[in-house]
């Protein structure tokens, strides 16, 4: 007698991706040769200690991005953007990246068969980021500056050369990157009062507001969150609501290391629109989000991403009663082991392997 296993319509199991799912939203057509790795479909994840922190019968939750394939919100706009290249004949793409558009260039890239070609400023990339890119099989050149002086660099090398530009002023990365908000405002089934999230090139701020404001304009939701948008002090060119380049950004965060954002005044428009606001949060705020996530949430993001909890802890006395608010979590924390093992003591050095020595270690 055979046996046969049931096959179960796992939620998970049975979505396509983002471009699959959202495809009537996005400019793809039945030509597009779609490169998946069925990203998206990320948790909502309710902060409960952070919820009893806050108080004011506020709701917090945490839209893990992380969990996407490579790590990051970047699959997001990856999918698009390589669908895209690959559409239009091209055969490859390069970025300027602090690591996370790296990783996601090179595993959808290489997925596309496409050569993917990232520049990335020596010295400040996490560790997993690199590997990521290395094993995905992406030609990796660091360089010696910064991200701001590698992504000038690369707008002119797509200009010179046949390859496809796919850093976030690529357009498609944008139109990927939206439908993060579509999941939020279906996952809660309204949009949130706010949203709180990491601003570096302000590209996804600028993303989630036009997903919001597509939903708003299909009837699809009420309302439309306040976009508080925050980046590391240290690299805070936007929080005078205009675009003021720093030349020699510094922060722990390094994803977020960028003096000069690309998107800077669309998403100062954004925010404005939104009746939010850009602020800045200090190396010091960021890892304090970023220990209690890991700690009390279970959730390990990337320090990067820790600066939307950062900065609602910040604003915590604007909050109104009651508020549904999304802190986005943009990277996973795996990516960078070593910031998490430099701010943590191992208090153990190895000891012998007996119950005795191992009871007096637990303080038994
Ligand atoms: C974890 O990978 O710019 O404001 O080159 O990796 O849309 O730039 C990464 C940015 C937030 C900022 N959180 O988003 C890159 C890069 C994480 C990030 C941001 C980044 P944008």
């Amino acid at each position: 007698m055979t046996t046969m296993l049931a096959t179960r319509p796992l939620a998970a199991h049975a979505w396509p991706g983002l471009i699959a799912t959202y495809r009537d939203y996005l400019p793809v057509n039945e030509a597009t040769p779609v490169v998946t790795l069925r990203e998206g479909n990320t948790p909502l994840i309710e902060a409960l200690h952070l919820s009893r922190l806050i108080g004011r019968s506020a709701r917090i939750w945490l839209k893990f991005d992380g969990l996407n394939p490579t790590g990051s919100f970047k699959d997001r706009g990856m999918t698009m953007a390589v669908s895209k290249a690959k559409e239009a004949g091209s055969e490859a793409i390069v970025c300027a990246s602090t690591g996370n558009t790296s990783a996601a260039a090179a595993a959808y890239g290489g997925r596309g068969g496409l050569k993917v070609f990232v520049l990335v400023p020596d010295g400040y990339v996490a560790l997993g980021k690199l590997a990521q890119a290395l094993i995905y099989g992406a030609e990796v050149i660091p360089i010696q500056g910064n991200f701001d002086q590698a992504f000038a660099l690369v707008r002119q090398v797509a200009d010179q050369y046949p390859v496809t530009l796919v850093n976030s002023v690529n357009r498609y990365r944008l139109e990927g990157q939206k439908t993060a908000a579509f999941e939020v405002c279906e996952q809660l089934g309204e949009a949130p009062d706010w949203l709180c999230i990491p601003v570096g090139n302000a590209g996804n701020l600028t993303a989630y507001w036009m997903g919001f404001s597509q939903f708003y304009q299909k009837g699809l939701v009420r309302k439309r969150p306040r976009m508080m948008g925050f980046e590391a002090a240290g690299a805070a060119a936007l929080i005078h609501g205009k675009v003021i380049p720093i030349p020699n950004p510094e922060t722990i965060a390094t994803a977020i290391r960028i003096g000069n954002p690309a998107s800077g005044v669309m998403a100062v428009a954004s925010a404005r629109q939104s009746g939010g606001t850009i602020d800045a949060v200090t190396d010091q705020e960021i890892l304090e989000a970023y220990h209690l996530l890991a700690r009390h949430e279970g959730v390990f993001c990337e320090p990067a991403s820790a600066s939307s909890v950062a900065g609602l802890l910040k604003c915590h006395d604007q909050i109104p009663e009651g508020a549904n608010i999304v802190c986005v979590l943009t990277g996973n924390g795996l990516k960078d082991p070593d910031t998490a093992l430099k701010g943590c003591t191992l208090r153990h050095s190895a000891i012998a392997p007996t119950l005795e020595a191992i009871a007096m270690a637990m303080g038994f």
